[in-house]
Parts: C-alpha cells; structure tokens; sequence
C-alpha cells in the first residue's frame, strides 16, 4: 500500500520493550455478577476500538460555549458534521502511527467514522494481546449475557502512546439496569386498591401539555438509546399508546431502529423510554439506538458514541439512561467520551442523561469511612442531566418533591463549569447549615442533575400487560427529552435552530418555567454521620432535582424567543 509502512515499520515497531498505560486509573475488577468461563480461544476474534488524539479539543470546546450561550453573537450557529470533522480530525502524523502499528501486527480489517478519530478493528485475541501487552483476554457471563473483557490492565507501544486516548473493548463492562429497583419499590408501596399511577394523561395534566402540543414539524425527531440485554417491543408501544394515548395525537411506532435488538427479552426499562418519550414529545419521528454492538468485546455504549460519528442525520434529541461510578471508569476514557458529547452539542444535538437512581451514591473507603459516589456520564459538564420527583400526594395530580433515589452531587473528575457557578454557590450558601459533612463530596466538580420530572409510579405495557409501580430517572429522561422535541418542532416551524446543548441557557433562566421542587433529600450512606440522607431539595438550583420540572408553555415561550 504505502511505502512508508514497509520501511518505518521495523525501526518503529521492533521492540516491545518500551509500552505505557493509557488508562492508568481503569478499574479492572470483574464485578461479582459476572461469571467467569474461562480464556478465551487465541484464534478467536475481537473487535477493539482505537480512540485515535484529536485536534483543537480547546477550540471545539470555546465553539460549544459560542453556540449554546443565548448572549453570544453566534448563538445557534451549529457546525454541520463535516465541519466537526475538519476541527477534530486526527493529525496526519496521528492517523498514520497509528495505522503502521496496527498494520504491523497484520491488523489490517478496521472501519474508521466520518470524523477519522475513531478505528475499529477485528483482529484474533492472540493478536490482541501482542499488540495490547499486558492484556488477557477472558469470557465473562451474567444472566443471558456474554462478554469477553481483559482481566488484567493493557498497555501501548511508546511509539503510539501520544497519538491514541484509550483502547475500548477491553475493560468497561455493561452496567446492569434497574429491574431490580422497580420491583423493590413495588413491593415497598403496594397498598391494595390504589392504582392511580403516572400515565401519559397525568404527564400531559401535570406539565400543562394541551392536546395540541404534539409535533407537526416534517424533519423533527428523537431518539433513545439503550444499551440493556432487552429490547422494545413494537406490540407493547402499540397496546401502550391504545390504552394510553386517547387524548393526544400520536404515533405507535417506532421509524427506526439503529442496530440489533439483541438477544435478550422485552425489557421494562427499554419499553419505559420509548413509551414516554412518544407520550410527551407525541407525533414525533422517534428512533431507537439499540446495542449496536455485534461482537462480544464491544462496549455498546461506545459503540453509540462511534455512531454519532459516522451519520450526518440525526435526532436531535438523545435520551440515555445509561451510568456507571466515575470511579470505576478512567480518567483518559471520560475526557474523551467528554469530547465527544462536545461534538454533539456543536451540531444541535440535546444530550439527556438519566441522573441515577441512588441519590448521592456512597463508596466505602474503609474503616468506616465513605464519601457520596458521583456517576458518569451524568457528571459530564456537556449533557443536561435529569433527576427524578414524586407528587406530593401519590395518588393525586398535585405539586412535585424530591423522589428520594434521585441521582445527583459533584463530580470529582470534572470541574465545575462557568454556567452553574452562581447557582451551584448560591445553593451552598443557603443551605451551609445542613449540607452533609464535606469530606463526602467535592464542590469543586460539575454539580447535577440541571432539572428533574417525575420518577415514580409509571404505567408500562410489558408482555401486553399494563405494569404500575416502574419507577426511576430512565422515566424522567424521556419524559423531559420529549418535550425539548416539541420545543424544537416548534422552533424549527419560525426558521430557528435547535435547542442543542441546553445548560447554558437554561441556567440563565434562574429557574424561570419551571417547578421549582424544594421539599425532600435523596439517599446516601447508610452510617452513622449522614444516616442514609444525601443533600436536600431548596428553592431555586439543588442537587437533587437541578432547576426544577418544566411548565411546559412556559418553558415553549421562553426557549421559542431568537
Ligand atoms: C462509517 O460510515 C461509512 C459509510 O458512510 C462506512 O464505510 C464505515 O464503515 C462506517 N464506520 C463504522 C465504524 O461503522
Ligand atoms: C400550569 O400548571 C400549573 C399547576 O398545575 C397551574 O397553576 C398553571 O395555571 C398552569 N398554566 C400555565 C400556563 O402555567
Ligand atoms: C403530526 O405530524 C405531521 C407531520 O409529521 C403533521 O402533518 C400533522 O399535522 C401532525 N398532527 C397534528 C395533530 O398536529
Ligand atoms: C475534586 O474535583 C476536582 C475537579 O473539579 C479534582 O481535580 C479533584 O481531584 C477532586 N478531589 C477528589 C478528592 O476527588
Ligand atoms: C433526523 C431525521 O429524521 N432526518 C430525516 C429528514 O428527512 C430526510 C428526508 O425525508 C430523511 O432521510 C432523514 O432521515
């Protein structure tokens, strides 16, 4: 092919002496959960993807800062993916070391995106772990689930070290979803007789969505990804929204799906997203993005992340309920997926994060000593992160509180970013008296989540049956992101462009349009100095439920203005 390879290769890669980390802080402990099978076979094939280094990351950042502030003079002004790509794409010099190094393994089946700073290539395990040194590659089960993951840290030639963020497939495993949770809370609140439960009516009532408050936009849509072992099921959306959808026009189907819908079986939280999202953004195009990973080394999250890379068309609207413990991930690995939540938001593209189900989260750092547990991608200071409440009175449509398993704290990778500052201070201050002992969390960190809806007591169709008492921030999410796509439907009619990376401008709006939720505290640690409580919902920003709920036409007429 190129001259250069055959020549460079030998004096680059002769030696495998000299390889460096490039995730040198990436848990590689195997959760109990996951079973071990055994090695797996030498001839077998992987798929790894190569995280090549970017250019102008600071630029891409201040672009970002431009586009998504209401004061800025380019405002809305949102790069097309082209133009993401001629800002990021890898130097030459980068995309070309690394190429000869994999070329020099014999690697030579890989797929690159629209962007260049992403490769995936299939190769045999065997090969992989000569070119990875340190890594071993192992077969892991859990339930229906199979992935093969190394147990043991890799590294990288020094040569390429420079030129690369991280290797995926090889460590993060699929996080587990929250079954197990919905059917806690069911069992805690079943009270014979009551069955009045959150339904797309009660949202609709709630949030002051008229019936004429659907899309009628042509180009509009939204998306939820999802990155469990189960799947929507197209019947249970269309008996959902039979029974649901009466009183708004809607769609019952989904108009695509973005990879396969796995293996697994109809899930409550893959059903949840779907149904809710096209019971608030109602008359939408909605799409799925769905485990588009096809080998078992794959990271499915990842793989989404590669996607929005590669396709110049997308939603405009992406809701996730997907996290891990930023302790358990890399450094390295999070500024990266950080960046690429940057070249999203560039483009106009609203990024919605579930905020977690385990309120402050807690980690034990022995000998009794905890700190609260921030998780990722919630933290990211370039997603708007949602966390959850209840009605007041459950049974009834009356004002929101904290639900307690509401997600949300400071991060302790990611600095605070300039538009929460005052907000995030102004919390501090006002609280000062009952925060939880410092030493648990880090003010120092993006704080989340930005605003809330309603997490508790859903209706899903599961099977074709009707099932209350789902509850969690995967049903807030979709919720919020559908009514940002009636917001964007709207704004694309009058000629304006989309809400893209909301935060900038939805702190500005110092929680005007929405519900301010100021009663209630989320969970923490279960010891003797916090007792199980996290920090407390006050009037104005808190980080337990962000800014609030959406007023709906409230929040359509000030996010319609410019
Ligand atoms: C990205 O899209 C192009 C075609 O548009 C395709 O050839 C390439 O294989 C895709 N990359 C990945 C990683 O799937
Ligand atoms: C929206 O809902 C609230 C509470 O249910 C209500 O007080 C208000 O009048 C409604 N309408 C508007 C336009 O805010
Ligand atoms: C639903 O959306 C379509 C465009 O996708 C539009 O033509 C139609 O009028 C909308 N329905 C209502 C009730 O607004
Ligand atoms: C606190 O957060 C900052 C980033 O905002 C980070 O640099 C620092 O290491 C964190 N401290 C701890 C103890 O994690
Ligand atoms: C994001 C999205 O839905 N884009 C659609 C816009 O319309 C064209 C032409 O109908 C479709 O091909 C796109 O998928």
């Amino acid at each position: 092919m190129n001259t250069l390879l055959t020549f460079s290769i030998p004096l680059l890669f002769s030696s495998l002496v000299w390889s460096g980390y490039l995730e040198y802080n990436q848990d590689v402990l195997i959760p109990e959960d996951w079973k071990h099978v055994g090695r797996v076979d030498p001839t077998e094939k992987l798929e790894l993807t190569f995280a090549l280094k970017q250019q102008n990351v600071d630029l891409l950042e201040e672009t970002l800062r431009r586009v998504s502030d209401p004061d800025s003079a380019q405002y809305g002004k949102q790069l097309t993916l082209e133009e993401v790509s001629s800002l990021v794409r890898p130097s030459e010099l980068t995309q070309k070391v690394v190429r000869c190094w994999l070329q020099s393994h014999g690697i030579t089946d890989c797929l690159t995106v629209h962007t260049r700073d992403f490769l995936q290539c299939t190769m045999t395990a065997e090969v992989a772990e000569t070119l990875l040194p340190g890594s071993k590659f192992q077969r892991y089960t859990r339930d229906s689930q199979s992935v093969v993951r190394s147990s043991a840290p890799y590294s990288v030639h020094d040569d390429v070290h420079q030129h690369l963020d991280f290797v995926g497939g090889l460590h993060r495993l699929p996080p587990k979803g929250q079954q197990e949770l919905s059917k806690a809370s069911s069992n805690r609140r079943q009270k014979p007789g009551v069955h009045l439960g959150v339904t797309p009516a009660i949202l609709r009532a709630r949030y002051n969505l008229s019936t004429t408050d659907v899309g009628t936009a042509q180009n509009n849509s939204q998306a939820v990804a999802q990155f469990l072992e189960q799947y929507y099921s197209p019947a249970d959306l269309a008996e959902f929204m039979s029974m649901f959808g009466r009183s708004f026009q809607h769609h019952s189907q989904v108009d695509r799906v973005v990879g396969t819908q796995g293996t697994g079986k109809a899930g409550m939280e893959a059903s949840l997203d779907v149904e809710y999202i096209m019971s608030t953004g109602a008359n939408i195009s909605t799409w799925v993005f769905t485990n588009p990973g096809r080998h078992e080394s794959q990271e499915p999250f990842l793989q989404w992340m590669v996607l929005l890379s590669n396709m110049s068309d997308l939603p405009w609207v992406h809701t996730i309920s997907y996290g891990d413990d930023e302790d358990s991930l890399s450094t390295a690995y999070m500024m990266r997926i950080n960046t690429e939540f940057m070249k999203a938001g560039v483009r106009g593209i609203s990024l919605l994060f579930a905020s977690g189900d385990s309120g402050a989260g807690c980690k034990h750092l022995g000998k009794g000593q905890n700190s609260f547990r921030p998780s990722f991608p919630a933290s990211s200071p370039f997603v708007t992160t949602v966390g959850g409440t209840s009605f007041k009175n459950p049974y009834k449509v009356t004002y929101e509180v904290t639900d307690y398993i509401s997600g949300g704290g400071f991060s302790n990778v990611f600095k605070m970013p300039d538009y929460q500052t005052s907000a995030v201070d102004a919390y501090l201050k006002t609280v000062a008296a009952t925060l939880p002992p410092q030493s648990y969390y880090n003010t120092s960190g993006r704080a989340y989540p930005d605003m809330a809806a309603l997490s508790d007591n859903y209706w899903v169709v599961i099977n074709r049956v009707p099932v209350p008492w789902v509850s969690g921030t995967s049903a807030s999410t979709p919720v919020v992101g559908g009514m940002l796509s009636l917001i964007n439907d709207q704004r694309l009619l009058k000629g304006l462009p989309a809400l893209g990376f909301l935060n900038p401008r939805l702190y500005k709006l110092k929680g005007q349009a929405l519900f301010d939720v100021t009663e209630g505290c989320h969970l923490s640690c279960l010891d003797e100095k916090v007792q199980g409580k996290g920090f407390c919902a006050a009037p104005s920003w808190d980080p337990v439920t962000g800014w609030g709920t959406p007023n709906y036409p409230e929040l359509l007429a000030t996010l319609l203005a410019e």
